[in-house]
């Protein structure tokens, strides 16, 4: 009887000490397209959230005065809405405090409402469609420019600076692509330029033929597409066949390291512009640089567009959670909201009512010798 009641005892203070000893698990989840024509962008972005989780765990981050071990859970959406709802409803079943995406404004939208459900906070990297952020829900953010702000620049500068005379359009008609370009054909119409075209084709077509003959016949100097860069690689090598010399605009969907080698020889040098839905100036470049150096050597990959921008949501959200004390959603949602003048790779991070970037600004970027080249930024 005796012994029963030592072991008993012993048992209780085991686990008494396993449970005092265990460490808190915060689970972050990351949704990008880490498979279908655009993995190596959904790739891009899951490493950057991987490398903001290992610095927190390494350096050791304390919430409710506990060090907390950050997980990340990864899923891949991709550029699925469909499968951009269902993975988002498997992050909120795993109870995982906060994410970080999706990358298409296509998913992130759609998602948004699983998360606002659920009172999940969400800060997309990349998702660019104004609507992410309009569908008055207190839990989505969002770090980048968007549509309004990437397409009527480009229609401006295509219009003032190209000096573009007749200028055609096409869009892949996601949420993203079409928003971009009916903000870019709004912006040329508005700066008297001429749209001579428009046409029209997915986010997973390989054959452009039959829309370039359209559009060559109406011989346009520039030719804008609204849609990601797995497209526009071939788009490029189907317009240099046809003989179209014409210039290449897009949004930030093309503006990737990887559309060079998608294009093959199709890309001569400053036939391309494009615009990141961010950017960084003077000192700060500095810092940007250091983390494409660390990425390049943690990865063996250059960043593509929107690592850095994952790597600055994780750590405002682990921010937010570090200064609410608490990785509850319910109580470090409002402080997150309030974030002001966060000092990231990417620049400085402040969250206007809506949830969107304050002051957003964009890199505009041609293409020489295969490598992109900020030309500049603009707020
Ligand atoms: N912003 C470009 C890529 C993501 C998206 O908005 O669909």
């Amino acid at each position: 009887m005796q012994m029963k009641l030592k072991i008993t005892v012993a048992a209780a203070l085991a686990v008494a000490a396993g449970i005092s000893m265990a460490q808190e698990v915060v689970k972050i989840g990351h949704v990008g397209p880490t498979s279908g024509g655009i993995a190596h962008l959904g790739k891009d972005n899951e490493n950057g959230a991987k490398m903001a989780i290992d610095e927190l765990n390494a350096k050791g981050v304390k919430i409710g005065g506990k060090t907390v071990k950050f997980e990340l859970l990864t899923e891949d959406d991709a550029g699925d809405p469909k499968q951009g709802t269902t993975v988002a409803q498997k992050l909120a079943d795993q109870k995982v405090k906060g994410v970080v995406g999706h990358l298409n404004s296509g998913t992130s939208i759609p998602a948004s409402k699983i998360y606002s459900d659920a009172g999940i906070p969400q800060i997309s990297p990349s998702a660019t469609n104004p609507k992410y952020t309009r569908q008055g829900y207190k839990t989505t953010f969002r770090v980048v420019a968007d549509d309004v702000h990437l397409g009527g620049t480009l229609g401006k500068y295509a219009v003032n600076t190209l000096k573009g005379k007749s200028i055609a359009v096409i869009d892949d008609r996601t949420a993203y692509g079409q928003g971009v370009a009916d903000e870019f054909e709004k912006a040329v119409k508005a700066g008297k330029g001429t749209v001579v075209g428009r046409e029209f084709t997915t986010d997973k077509a390989t054959d452009f033929m039959s829309i370039l003959t359209t559009l060559k016949a109406k011989k346009p100097d520039i030719v804008f597409f609204g849609g990601m860069d797995a497209v526009a690689g071939p788009m490029l090598r189907q317009m240099k066949s046809l003989g179209i010399n014409a210039k290449f605009m897009g949004g930030d969907g093309i503006c990737s390291s990887e559309l060079a080698k998608l294009a093959g020889d199709a890309m001569a040098d400053d036939q391309v512009y494009c615009a990141e839905a961010g950017g960084v100036e003077g000192q700060q470049k500095a810092g940007m640089e250091a983390f494409k150096t660390k990425f390049k050597a943690k990865f063996g990959a250059e960043v593509q567009i929107y690592a850095p921008y994952v790597y600055d949501s994780v750590n405002v959200m682990v921010a937010a959670m570090v200064k609410a004390n608490s990785s509850d959603p319910a109580k470090y949602l409002p402080v997150l909201a309030k974030t002001s003048n966060y000092q990231g790779v990417t620049g400085p991070i402040s969250f206007d009512e809506k949830g969107d970037i304050k002051g957003g600004a964009l890199t505009l970027k041609t293409y020489r010798g295969g490598k992109p080249v900020d030309l500049a930024v603009i707020r």
